[in-house]
């Protein structure tokens, strides 16, 4: 993003290099107010944070009421504010947002807005930036620090949902999410992990972020069931910010991160979290020193198997549902189906679209191959489980507290690299797995995923949640006849919705056949 382009509300709010981020900060800060107004009061958060990018980038994404993504009609109102050029231009836009918000009183509503940020160079002066927008509105605010991005979705969530907080004098202290992630970890094992299995151990990589800070506080609390220790957990060296480290640098590269090669133990169980700690993927060495993946599909199975046995097990009516995007293994999928008997949805990429699927199911589990997910239980599901019969046996009442916990311990707003990391852990102990256990579950198709540079990736339009192109007129008929004589394949081509670049993921059951199809795409695009 440089001076001159145009801003554009998206899937990450609005991102680029920092240094040219102020106005579009400052005009987040103006949204977060008029949609607080537009809600009677409640409570909107605004993150700065540029998640996985170089240290040098930036962002801003604002948090909706219910602890969610911002609600889509107000995307392209975020990007008219931040695209007005002028105090009057700025006046119009704003003016416009008030007609649109269709609450007579918003007028004598006072905004509450709460916010946050990552450890980037540049977060202090943007959240400056922010409050001055803020306190110029009016608004009751208050300023979290340094939190990681669920997070701020979490305490967003409790403050709307709990009549006792009001910003800035009584608010949620972080501490309470350390306490109710803790606390239902903790019970879970204690109900259900057999005493002989002993403590587990974990390493994880926080990518030099800001998960680093609350997990060495976290930690203590998690023993004796859990033993962490951190790696690139330096905060204060600020370039080393996801520098051949963290959730993205491992998936991309199918790698170690720095800090790990070498030393690692065989069949020890490691995660890495994005800068912002909203993603998280698994993986360990064998003894060959060969390196493992378990992405956010595998986190996806694994949970989605343990829920469906609870279900089961309940006895009670409760629909379960995987969300899944195209970036998906087809071996996961095929597993969910197959093995497991549970749909798997697909859904076009990005996670409020995910997010939205899964909350039609009683329980929804939502997550990226990147590593980005959670499972979310709905109310009703909730009141289900609060009102067993009395004569419920046992194992139905072991199986209701197990969800009931799971519902406590998975970060009901958002996908939380915390969170997922204590399921994934209890989970594996639960089933008295060891890490090549849970990758051995099925065996993932190899795949490639590359980046192509085009003229106009906004001329690349998609159809069948993102699996085939539409424009430019002819292309998918030719991907397909490339596909066409290999086993189990499959291929799409996508722009992407954060880079100025389409993407190309390739599968089919030989490594040799992806990179012969992946070749022959990338050499497809060079013309476009
Ligand atoms: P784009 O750049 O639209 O592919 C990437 C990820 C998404 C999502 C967003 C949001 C892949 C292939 N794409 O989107 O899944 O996480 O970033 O940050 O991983
Ligand atoms: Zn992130």
């Amino acid at each position: 993003m440089t001076k001159n382009t145009i801003y554009t509300y998206g899937t990450a709010g609005f991102r680029g290099k920092a240094d040219t981020l102020e106005k579009a900060v400052a005009r987040c800060g103006i949204a977060a107010c008029l949609r607080s107004q537009q809600l009677n009061g409640q409570t909107i958060g605004v993150m700065i944070t540029a998640s996985h990018n170089p240290v040098n980038d930036n962002g801003v994404k604002i948090i909706d009421a219910n602890g969610g993504m911002l609600d889509q009609t107000w995307e392209p109102l975020c990007t008219r504010l931040a695209n007005a050029s002028s105090e009057s231009e700025l006046e119009a836009a704003i003016k416009e947002i008030e007609t649109v918000i269709a609450n007579p009183s918003y007028s004598s509503v006072k905004p509450s807005v709460v916010l946050a940020s990552d450890t980037r160079p540049s977060s202090p002066h943007l959240s400056k930036t922010l409050i001055n927008a803020l306190q110029s509105r009016n608004a009751d605010f208050y300023d979290y620090g340094l939190l990681t991005t669920p997070q701020l979705h979490w305490l967003i969530q409790a403050i709307n949902e709990n009549s006792e907080y009001h910003v800035p004098s009584s608010i949620p202290h972080i501490e309470s999410y350390y306490k109710t992630l803790s606390s239902s970890f903790v019970d879970l094992c204690k109900q259900f992990v057999p005493f002989e299995t002993g403590k587990t151990k974990l390493i994880i990589d926080c990518a030099n972020g800001v998960g680093a800070i609350h997990l060495e506080k976290l930690c203590s609390m998690l023993l004796p069931f859990l033993e962490i220790e951190l790696v690139n957990k330096n905060t204060e060296q600020t370039d080393l910010l996801n520098k051949n480290c963290g959730a993205d640098f491992v998936k991309t590269t199918q790698s170690l991160p720095a800090g790990l090669s070498g030393t690692l133990s065989p069949m020890q169980l490691c995660a890495s979290f994005d800068g912002d700690a909203d993603r998280v993927v698994f993986y360990f060495v064998d003894s060959a020193k060969k390196f493992h993946l378990l992405d956010g599909d595998k986190i996806s199975v694994l949970a989605a198997k343990q829920l469906s046995a609870c279900i089961k097990a309940s006895q009670l009516d409760l629909k379960l549902g995987v969300i899944q995007t195209a970036y998906a293994n087809g071996a996961s999928t095929v597993y969910l189906e197959d093995e497991l008997n549970i749909r798997a949805e697909c859904v076009l990429t990005g996670v409020k679209h995910l997010e939205k699927a899964a909350r039609e199911y009683d329980i929804g589990v939502y997550f990226e191959a990147n590593g980005h997910g959670t499972v979310v239980f709905s109310k009703s599901c909730l009141q289900k489980l609060d009102t067993l019969p009395a004569n419920a046996t046992g194992e139905q009442r072991s199986a209701v507290n197990l969800l009931k916990g799971l519902s406590t311990l998975c970060n009901q707003a958002i996908g939380d690299s915390i969170s997922d990391t204590l399921m994934v852990v209890f989970l594996l102990q639960v089933l008295g797995w060891n890490a090549a256990d849970w990758l051995n579950m099925y065996h993932d198709l190899p795949n490639a995923l590359a980046k192509a540079t085009v003229r106009n990736r906004f001329e690349f339009v998609c159809t069948d949640a993102d699996r085939r192109l539409v424009k430019p007129s002819g292309l998918q008929q030719i991907v397909d006849e490339i596909m066409r004589p290999y086993e189990s394949a499959r291929a799409f081509i996508r722009a992407s919705g954060t880079e100025d670049a389409v993407r190309v993921y390739v599968e089919a059951s030989s490594q040799k056949d992806v990179d012969k199809m992946m070749q022959a795409i990338m050499e497809l695009l060079t013309v476009y």
